[in-house]
């Protein structure tokens, strides 16, 4: 996969492509990640990007011409073009296995107050990553690329996404490693007893009681099986006799 990323600050990406599984994605070629400094689409002699908005107010607005530019000379026929935006549809686990399956991304960060609103004509989608505001697209444009990078084939493993909270609907089980007991806290007994069926029981039981405790809205769109309907009804009943 090619992802492309226009920013006025490429600075901003050196940290996130050279650690981790986003270098090694890189050096394996999984991905490539090409970050285009937006600035040199300037016309202007002083490479200016942004103007003062019309109508007047505070803050300045990045300018159109210039992202049109960096866009045609960057995007190809094939290139899926993303703005970042608070304005944008909330991202979710579901746009990052749809975007994984892409050729060519291009993701498009503002900076400033905010885009000429004619620059959304010029794209395929708008992606927020939360009701918060950051001084720009940079920190979510990375967000969106690692959450998509993992997906890619040889990334990583592909049972390691596999049991990801979200992609299955629910919040992932509670993880234990040794020591089997650290600070009076001791791992849970089923899972040193190498029972299989027990040990998946508790597991699904256990997302299941996270879910329902922290993000019963996720719950809420969760197709049950006969089975999580039981282990969720035992939950419940716990967790209501306070155990
Ligand atoms: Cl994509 N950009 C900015 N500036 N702020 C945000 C955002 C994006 N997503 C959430 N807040």
């Amino acid at each position: 996969m090619i992802i492309k990323i226009l920013t006025l600050f490429p600075k901003m990406f050196e940290g996130f492509i050279s650690e981790s599984i986003i270098k090694r994605a890189i050096d394996k070629g999984v991905c490539q990640i090409e970050v285009i400094d937006m600035r040199t689409y300037s016309l202007d002699k002083h490479h200016h990007v942004d103007d003062t908005p019309c109508g007047g107010g505070a803050g300045m607005v990045l300018a159109c011409d210039v992202v049109h530019r960096a866009i045609l000379a960057n995007a190809g026929s094939n290139t899926y073009k993303i703005l970042m935006t608070p304005q944008g549809l909330p991202y979710k686990q579901a746009k990052a296995l749809e975007l994984a399956k892409k050729e060519e991304i291009m993701l498009i960060c503002g900076h400033y107050e905010g885009f000429d609103e004619r620059i959304r004509s010029f794209v395929d989608a708008e992606i927020s990553i939360g009701d918060y505001v950051l001084t720009g697209g940079e920190l979510a444009s990375q967000v969106v690329c690692d959450s998509v990078i993992r997906l890619l084939d040889n990334a990583i493993t592909k049972e390691s996404h596999e049991d990801d909270s979200f992609s299955l609907g629910l919040l992932e089980y509670p993880q234990y490693t040794r020591p089997i007991e650290y600070e009076g806290m001791a791992v849970p007994e089923v899972l040193l007893n190498g029972n299989h069926r027990l040990i998946n029981e508790f597991r699904k039981k256990e997302a299941l009681r996270k879910t329902y405790l922290r993000r019963p809205d996720l719950l809420a769109d969760y197709q049950l099986s006969k089975e999580e309907e039981k282990l969720l009804k035992e939950v419940i009943e716990e967790e209501n006799k306070g155990l």
